[in-house]
Formats: structure tokens, sequence, C-alpha cells
């Protein structure tokens, strides 16, 4: 995902360079090896993730649950966790319960994470958090939310 970001970004840099040189023959001239070189980037083939959503629900006192509680999803997948009611909500995976290599993977697929293979806190409505499962090899995944996990706010996810 961050590299299809970046690549994107290049992307437009490319264009609003290649858009800001044609008044400038000197200079458009100037940028043409750069502008090459960035327009090469979005022409290698960007294998788009599949993105799975999952809410993140709850009535705030006796219930909260992840939607849906188990997955199944294909290697290389996005889990788009959403805070949909009763938050705070964050999503984080029992160390001991992924394949070998798996915790290795999510430390790369969670962005800044509270602790290890722990997710922040989502707070806001409808506020989203993307865990990366780029090259973790499949097989379960066992997660819970931080404030519900007494609640029983578990949640499953299955690398094909
Ligand atoms: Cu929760």
């Amino acid at each position: 995902m961050r590299l299809i970001a970046l690549t994107t970004l290049l992307a437009l840099v490319a264009g609003a360079c290649g858009g800001g040189s044609k008044p400038n023959a000197s200079q458009a001239a100037a940028a043409v090896p750069g502008t090459a070189n960035a327009a090469a980037a979005p022409a290698a083939p960007a294998t788009e993730a599949v993105v799975v959503e999952v809410k993140m629900t709850g009535n705030g006192t006796t219930k909260a649950a992840f939607e849906p509680a188990a997955l199944t999803i294909k290697a290389g997948s996005t889990v788009r966790f959403i805070n949909v009611s009763g938050g705070p909500h964050n999503v984080a995976f029992y160390a001991d319960s992924v394949p070998k290599g798996g915790a290795d993977a999510l430390k790369k697929g969670m962005p800044n994470p509270m602790g290890d293979l722990t997710g922040p806190f989502l707070t806001q409505p409808n506020e989203k958090y993307d865990v990366s499962f780029a090259g973790a090899p499949a097989g379960v995944y066992k997660g819970y939310c931080m404030p519900h996990v007494a609640l029983g706010m578990h949640v499953t996810v299955t690398v094909q």
C-alpha cells in the first residue's frame, strides 16, 4: 500500500513538473531526464491489494464485537478495521497465535503501533485502521480489541 501511494505521489509530482515547465523551453529540456525516470515508475505493474472491511461495534457497556468476527482473506490483502460504534476500539494480535514469520509481516503492516502487534485506539466515528497482510504467511491470526477483550471482542483472520 505504501509503495502504491508513493508511486501515485511520484506520478502526481511528475505531472506537476511537466505542466509547470512548459512555458520555459530550457527548463522543459532540463526536466526531461527526471520526468522520464518518474514516468517509468507507474508503468510497472502495480498489484492492487484487496481490501476487506471489518466493522468494530458495541453499545459502550455490555456488548462489543468485530463484524465479521472471523474472515478468510487472500494472501497480501489488507484488512480495514472501522470504528462504527461503542469505541474506542483497536486491534491487537496474539504474537503466539500467528504462523511463523507472521509477526514480522504484521509489524510492517501495522502503522503507528501502541505496542507489539497492537494497533492504535480508534476514537472517532468511522475512523479506519488498515492492517496490511502483505508478506504474511498463510495461517490463522487471532486478534482482539484491548478495551473490550473482557467482553469477548475477538477476531480471527485466516490468510489463504
Ligand atoms: Cu473494542
